[in-house]
C-alpha cells in the first residue's frame, strides 16, 4: 500500500470511529487504539503534506487564527420561530393553522435546543462553508470554528450539494467545567451554556473553540426536501452522518402535543444539554408549503417556551471565601428554596462587578434561577421589597482570612488575596493536593484539614508526610482505625507516578492532563523543573501561558524549598508510565535540531530521539549536550560553536542511530 492509500484508509477509519463515538454514542474501539491510528495519520501527513485530505480528522484541532469573520449571504434565509408561552396560546396556534389547509396533517414535536442556529454547506459531499444565522439573511463565516466540532461530518458519503441547518450548543457539564476554570483564573464566567457556545464559536483562534467541547443537532435541509416529512428528514439526516436529536415525537392532535410538552418539562433537567422549550412543526412538507411564511417566521411551526424557572428568596448573609488560587468569590447565603429539582441555599455572586451592576445588598429579596439549569444564580433584585435603611454592600478591601490587602491582578474582574501564606489558600491547596486526580489521599476532608491547621500539625503539604499516629488520634472524631487508614494512604501516595504530584502542586494552568504530558515528556519532576520556557512552549498541546506559569513557579525559592522537603520525605519524582528506553547513548541528553534535514523531517527525528530518552529542545543553551545541524543552519549553530557544544550533521546522527 502506498502512503497515499494508507492516509486515505486511516482517514476513512478514523472518521467512522469518530462517528460511532460522537454521533452514535457507540464507540467500537478503545481511546488508546484510536490515538494510535490518529498518531500514525499525523506522522504520515507531516511526511506527505501533499496527500492531506480535506476531511482528515486532524483538521479538527483548530490552529487557524482568523483576522475577523467574513459575511455570508444566506440564499435561502434562516427564519426564526414564533413563540407561545402558554397552553392557551398553543391551542390558538392549532386553531389558526388548521384554517390554512384542507389536507390532513400531523405534528412533530422536537426539543428546542438552547444554542445557536448554524448552517452547514456541503459541496460534492465535502463540508465547505459554515455560517451563523446572523440576521437571517447575512451571517458570519465560522467554517474553521465549526470544523472543530466533532459531530459535524467533514464529508458525507453521498457526494451531495446540500445546506444543512441545526443548532450548535455546549453540553451542561462542559459549561460547568469551563466556568470553573474561568473562575479560578479570575476571568468573567459565562451566564449560561448558550452564551458560552456563542462566545466559543466567535473565537478568532480556533484552537480555543476546539477545546470548548461543542456539539450540534441538525434538523433541516435548506431549499430541498430529502423526504416527504420532517420526521423522515431527521432519520435521513442521521443516516447521512449528522447528529440529530432522537427525542422527537409525532403527534396526531394538539392534546398529544401538550402531553409531550408536559412530559419534557419534567424530564428536561435530566438531559445533558439545555432546552428552553419544544418546537412544534407540521410534519408534512406539502402542508407546510401550503401554509407558507409570514415576513418573520413560518406559519407551520411555533416554539412553546418553558416558563423560566425562577423563585423569590432573601439574601441572609454574604461570604467572601478565598479559593486555592487566592480568588475571592462572593457567595450569598439564601433562605432555602426549591428550584429546578433541588433545594438551594447558596448562590455565587461571581464578582464585584456583578454585585455592583445588579446592586445586590444584604437582606434583599431577589429572583433566583439556575444558570445552565444547574448553577444557582441571582437574576435581579426586587427593589420595591427593599427596606428604606438598606445600604450598598461593603466590598472588603482585606482578605477575610489573613487580612492582607485584596487586589485586582492585571485588571482581572476577580478580587484576589496574593499572600502565599494565607491560611484559606493553604487549606484549599491541601484539599487539592489530596484530591483524587492529584495525590489521591482518602480521609482528608475539610473538617480534618481544618483541625490539622488548628492544632498546627501542618503548614504546608510537605508536613503531611511528617504526621504521626499520636497526634492524629488526639483530633476530634478520629479513631484508631481512621488514623491508621489515613497514615497508610499518605504513605502509599509516596509511590504515585509524578504527574499526580505535578498536578497536586496546583500550578496555574497545569491541570491533570497537562501534568501528564509534562511528566511523560520530561520523565521526572527534576526534568520538569530544569525545563526552560522554550522547551515547554513547543510541546504539542501546551503553549506560552503554560510555559510562563511553569517556569515562574519553579523559579520561586519557597517552591524550591518545598520540593526539596518532599524529596526528603521520600516521594517518588519519576514518571512511572510508559518510559522511553533508558539504555541508549541518547538517554538524558538535551539535543537541538537545526537547519534543513535531508532524510527525515524534524518532527520525525525528534520522536526518534525522544523515544531513545533524549530531550529535544528548540534553543541552544549551556544545558544543550548536542546540536544536529542540517544545511543552512543559522544562529543556533553559531551559538553552539561559541558555547563549544558538540555539533554533528544529519548523516553522522543517522550513523549513531544505526549503532
Ligand atoms: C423553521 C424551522 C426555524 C426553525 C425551525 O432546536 C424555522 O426548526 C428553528 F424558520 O429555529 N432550537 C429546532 C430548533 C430550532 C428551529 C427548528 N427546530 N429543533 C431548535
Amino acid at each position: 500500500m502506498t502512503e497515499k492509500e494508507r492516509i486515505a484508509e486511516l482517514v476513512a477509519e478514523l472518521n467512522q470511529r469518530a462517528k460511532e463515538y460522537y454521533v452514535l454514542d457507540q464507540p467500537s474501539i478503545s481511546d488508546a487504539e484510536y490515538d494510535r491510528l490518529y498518531q500514525e495519520l499525523v506522522q504520515l501527513e507531516e511526511q506527505f503534506p501533499e496527500f492531506i485530505l480535506a476531511n482528515s480528522p486532524t483538521k479538527r484541532v483548530g490552529g487557524v487564527v482568523l483576522a475577523g469573520f467574513e459575511k455570508v449571504t444566506h440564499e435561502i434565509p434562516l427564519y426564526s420561530l414564533s413563540d407561545v408561552f402558554s397552553k392557551e396560546a398553543l391551542y390558538t396556534f392549532d386553531t389558526r393553522i388548521r384554517k390554512l389547509t384542507s389536507q390532513p396533517f400531523n405534528y412533530i414535536c422536537e426539543l428546542k435546543i438552547d444554542g445557536l442556529s448554524v448552517s452547514l454547506r456541503y459541496q460534492s459531499g465535502q463540508f465547505i462553508l459554515g455560517a451563523t444565522r446572523g440576521d437571517g439573511t447575512i451571517g458570519e463565516n465560522i467554517t474553521e470554528n465549526l470544523k472543530t466540532i466533532q459531530n459535524i461530518p467533514l464529508s458525507i458519503t453521498n457526494p451531495l450539494n446540500i445546506e444543512v441547518r441545526g443548532e450548535a450548543y455546549m453540553p451542561k457539564q462542559s459549561f460547568i467545567n469551563l466556568n470553573e476554570i474561568r473562575e479560578n483564573e479570575g476571568q468573567a464566567t459565562f451566564a449560561n451554556p448558550r452564551n458560552a457556545a456563542a462566545g466559543s464559536l466567535r473565537q478568532l483562534d480556533t484552537k480555543v473553540t476546539a477545546k470548548r467541547n461543542l456539539a450540534t443537532f441538525m434538523y433541516q435541509v435548506a431549499g430541498v426536501n430529502i423526504a416527504p416529512t420532517q420526521s423522515e428528514t431527521l432519520e435521513t439526516l442521521s443516516k447521512l452522518g449528522f447528529s440529530t436529536n432522537h427525542d422527537y415525537q409525532v403527534c396526531e392532535s394538539i392534546d398529544e402535543v401538550w402531553a409531550f410538552i408536559e412530559k419534557m418539562a419534567e424530564l428536561r433537567h435530566q438531559l445533558p444539554y439545555e432546552i428552553d422549550g419544544i418546537v412544534i412543526k407540521v410534519n408534512q412538507f406539502a402542508v407546510q408549503s401550503e401554509m407558507g411564511f409570514t415576513v418573520k417566521a413560518p406559519r407551520w411551526a411555533t416554539a412553546y417556551k418553558f416558563p423560566a424557572e425562577e423563585v423569590e428568596t432573601v439574601i441572609e448573609s454574604i461570604d467572601w471565601p478565598v479559593g486555592r488560587t487566592g480568588v475571592v468569590t462572593p457567595t450569598a447565603n439564601l433562605k432555602p428554596v426549591q428550584i429546578a429539582g433541588t433545594t438551594v441555599a447558596r448562590a455565587t455572586l461571581h464578582n464585584v462587578d456583578n454585585i455592583k451592576a445588579k446592586d445586590i445588598r444584604l437582606n434583599d429579596t431577589v429572583i433566583l434561577y439556575k444558570a445552565g439549569d444547574i448553577i444557582p444564580a441571582i437574576s435581579h433584585v426586587l427593589l420595591d421589597k427593599r427596606s428604606a435603611d438598606s445600604e450598598p454592600l461593603e466590598i472588603p478591601s482585606l482578605c477575610p482570612v489573613c487580612q492582607s490587602p485584596l487586589i485586582h491582578l492585571n485588571d482581572e474582574v476577580a478580587l484576589r488575596c496574593i499572600n502565599p501564606m494565607c491560611q484559606a489558600q493553604l487549606k484549599e491547596q491541601l484539599a487539592h493536593f489530596v484530591s483524587r486526580n492529584a495525590m489521591n489521599i482518602a480521609g482528608l476532608g475539610p473538617r480534618v484539614i481544618e483541625q490539622l491547621y488548628q492544632h498546627q500539625l501542618i503548614k504546608d503539604v510537605a508536613d503531611l508526610y511528617q504526621l504521626k499516629f499520636d497526634a492524629l488520634i488526639n483530633l476530634d472524631k478520629i479513631k484508631e482505625k481512621s488514623a491508621n487508614n489515613l497514615l497508610n494512604a499518605i504513605e502509599a501516595s509516596k509511590n504515585n507516578s509524578v504527574e499526580k504530584l505535578i498536578f497536586g502542586l496546583g500550578i496555574r494552568h497545569i491541570g491533570a492532563k497537562v501534568a501528564k504530558i509534562l511528566a511523560e515528556h520530561f520523565g521526572s519532576l527534576e526534568g520538569v523543573m530544569r525545563a526552560d520556557y522554550e522547551s515547554v512552549a513547543q510541546i504539542d498541546g501546551l503553549g506560552q501561558a503554560i510555559a510562563e506559569s511553569l517556569t515562574t513557579y519553579f523559579k520561586n525559592e519557597q517552591v524550591q524549598a518545598l520540593i526539596e522537603q518532599l524529596k526528603n520525605c521520600g516521594l517518588n519524582f519519576a514518571y512511572l508510565g510508559k518510559k522511553p528506553a533508558s539504555d541508549s547513548k541518547f538517554s538524558g541528553q538535551t539535543i537541538v535540531l537545526t537547519g534543513k534535514l535531508e532524510h527525515y523531517s524534524r518532527n520525525e527525528l525528534k520522536s526518534i530521539l525522544e523515544s531513545l530518552g533524549a530531550q529535544v529542545t528548540g534553543s541552544v543553551s549551556k544545558k544543550t549536550d548536542l546540536v544536529v545541524a542540517g544545511e543552512d543552519a543559522g544562529s543556533k549553530l553559531t551559538k553552539a560553536e561559541s558555547l563549544e557544544i558538540p555539533v554533528i550533521n544529519e548523516a553522522e546522527l543517522l550513523e549513531k542511530l544505526a549503532k
